[in-house]
């Protein structure tokens, strides 16, 4: 425990943690169980290309949807790209700029225009009432993008979407134990995708997923993940190769067991850290509406650097130093990346103030509470002390 602000690393004293403690710790599940899947498919020999794990892996991730389909996928990013090339989209494509990089260029490598729209600053997801202004006669697609979790405004889209005849997938990278009221995410739009990368509530080491209810495109979006390959062992069309293997969908079978105690553990996390911050001058925990459920995988402190007298980046690098690897998920935003900031600048006020606030602690099975409690600890004295630090920074 810090006692004075000679005590915190980045002034020289020793660090809170010895070994480094991270936001998206895999949550990996029953180890023995792992090798068990592995073991199959090594005996087997059947190490990718539909194997029977993948099969197993897409029936659980349909039915944790609710949709009739799903298509595994070798990465999230990769996903997006099949389901726009199924879709044959053209032109633009309207989006959030509050997600990851890969939303956007997904749709930018494969020579669509990425058009990014404001947020609502209640849920940092697209703001649906200025998608209509952004649409033109080039526009094909929305995507809505449910930011940590939160559902986008899914009924609002669909509307617009049906209004402008205009194809809606939702990034559902985080979407995972997540819902839209009582109805899991996956089952909205035309199609959504997950993502299952190392850090995801629900890791397939890399890994994604198509998920939908259209049977037509179920069927497009599987032979455009296996070079166009049809039924007759006939290509089709030029498709790519975006499947997922059998050692992936052992260790997405084995973390997705674990996904009660995952989202469990990351609950507690969450209520440790709203108890121990909100209230301080300047900070407050993102909420997640109880209407809807949520994984909890994101543990977002807002900073409001005016009343805090501390910036967000200014408790990031003490936290880091302090050998916590706290995240800025997402800042800087996607218009703000290249190529979009050369190519295509806007002017996006709510998604830059939004975005300049948010700081993503650790959560997730690994993280004990008493760490968590520790990491609150240090956030709490970091603004405790604020004079004292911004004096100390402005030095250095
Ligand atoms: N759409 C959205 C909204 C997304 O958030 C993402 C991915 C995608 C699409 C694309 O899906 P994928 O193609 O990735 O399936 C990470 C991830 O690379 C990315 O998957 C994720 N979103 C994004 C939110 O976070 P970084 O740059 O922070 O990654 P990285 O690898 O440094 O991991 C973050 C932390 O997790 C590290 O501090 C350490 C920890 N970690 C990471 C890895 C890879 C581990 O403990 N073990 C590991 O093996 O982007």
């Amino acid at each position: 425990m810090k006692k004075s602000v000679d005590d915190l690393a980045l002034f020289g004293g020793p660090m809170a943690f010895e070994k480094t403690l991270v936001v998206g710790k895999p949550s990996t599940g029953d180890r023995a169980k792992f090798y068990e899947r592995l073991e199959l498919a090594l005996d087997s020999g059947r190490l990718t290309s539909g194997g029977p794990l993948v099969k197993e892996f897409e029936a659980r991730i349909a039915d944790h949807a609710g949709t009739r389909h799903c298509v595994a996928t070798c990465n999230g990013t990769i996903a997006l790209e099949v389901m726009a090339r199924a879709a044959g989209l053209t032109g633009e494509v309207i989006m959030p700029s509050m997600t990851y990089v890969a939303t956007a260029h997904a749709m930018r490598y494969l020579g669509l225009t990425p058009v990014f729209c404001d947020l609502d600053p209640t849920t940092g997801c697209i703001d649906p009432e200025q998608v209509e202004n952004l649409i033109t006669d080039r526009t094909s697609a929305l995507v809505g993008v449910h930011l940590w979790g939160q559902p986008a405004a899914i009924q609002e889209l669909e509307k617009i979407a049906e209004v402008h005849s205009l194809t809606l997938f939702f990034d559902a990278a985080h979407g995972i134990g997540c819902s839209f009221g009582p109805k899991p995410l996956g089952g909205f739009g035309q199609a959504e995708m997950f993502s299952f990368h190392a850090a995801k509530v629900v890791t397939t080491f890399e890994g994604g997923a198509i998920v939908t209810d259209d049977d037509e495109f179920a069927q497009r979006a599987r032979y455009t993940h296996n070079f166009g390959w049809g039924e007759e062992h006939v290509t089709e069309f030029a498709g790519t190769n975006a499947k997922m293997s059998e050692a992936s969908a052992a260790m997405g079978l084995t973390s997705l067991d674990a996904l009660p105690a995952t989202i469990a553990a990351n609950r507690a996390h969450y209520e440790l850290y709203a108890g121990a911050l909100d209230g301080l001058p300047g900070l407050e925990m993102h909420r997640y509406d109880e209407e809807h459920r949520n994984s909890y995988q994101y543990n977002v402190v807002k900073v409001d650097e005016a009343e805090c007298g501390l910036s967000r980046d200014a408790i990031l690098g003490l936290l880091r130093a302090d050998n916590v690897l706290a995240q800025r998920y997402f800042s800087p935003c996607v218009h703000e990346c290249e190529p979009y900031r050369t190519e295509r600048p806007v002017s996006l006020p709510a998604t830059d103030a939004f975005s300049r606030r948010v700081l993503t602690l650790p959560t997730g099975p690994s993280v004990t509470s008493e760490q968590a409690a520790e990491v609150a600890a240090l956030v709490a004295f970091a603004v405790e002390h604020a004079p004292e630090i911004r004096r100390r920074l402005a030095t250095r």
